[in-house]
């Protein structure tokens, strides 16, 4: 017997190649917070990895950038294809929760990140980090990754860092309330009966 479809393993697979980047991502929904990460921009590999283990998500991100010119092009096109896995991995959304909400403190910072599988994009990141580099991180980077992911991921994400002193604080909280609200929004509701959570019937 196959498993009943809202059963079905949400995994996705998605390879995108410029002449900028090369970047291959593995996901699943349903995992337990294991990742692989080897953008060739550590901090970024750092982020992903809260995101998958506090999202209890899966994932694998391989990306050959163009870091000789800066990693710009680099986290801003993880960020289109870990956008592109999530909505191939979610499908048609029937029996999803579609919005989900986290408040994540570390130390003095805390940030709140809210998540809407709308099917639509849209970006509010209202971050105002106390340094402009994290390490050798452009913190500008932050807000492009995200971008990048709302722009395919086809979601409504407002990010705001409500207070925070250590720019490396203020961004961790950012991802790791973002991989917190993934894991929400992305669970199933058992008392949809497969239902697309939309007046509209589809999403
Ligand atoms: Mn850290």
């Amino acid at each position: 017997m196959n498993a009943p479809a809202d059963l079905a393993a949400r995994t996705a697979r998605v390879e995108r190649d410029t002449r900028e980047t090369m970047i291959a991502v593995e996901l699943n929904l349903d995992g337990s917070g294991r990742s692989q990460l080897a953008t060739g921009v550590p901090f970024l590999d750092h982020m992903l990895d809260q995101v998958a283990r506090h999202g209890m998500v899966d994932l694998a991100v391989k990306a050959e950038g163009d870091l000789h010119i800066d990693a710009h092009h680099t986290v801003e096109d993880v960020g289109i294809v870990v956008g592109q896995a999530v909505a191939k991995a979610l499908g048609d959304k029937a029996g999803l929760v579609r919005y989900g909400h986290a408040y994540v403190p570390l130390d003095e910072a805390l940030s709140r990140v809210v998540i809407d599988l709308s099917g639509r994009p849209g970006l509010e990141f209202h971050v105002a980090f106390t340094r402009a580099r994290i390490g050798s991180f452009d913190v500008d980077l932050a807000h492009e990754f995200f971008q990048g992911f709302v722009n395919h991921a086809l979601a409504t994400v407002h990010v705001d860092n409500l207070r925070g002193a250590n720019a490396h604080h203020q961004c961790e909280t950012v991802f790791k309330a973002f991989g917190r609200a993934l894991r929400m929004a992305v669970a199933r509701d058992p008392r949809s009966g497969g239902a697309i959570p939309s007046t509209k019937g589809a999403l």
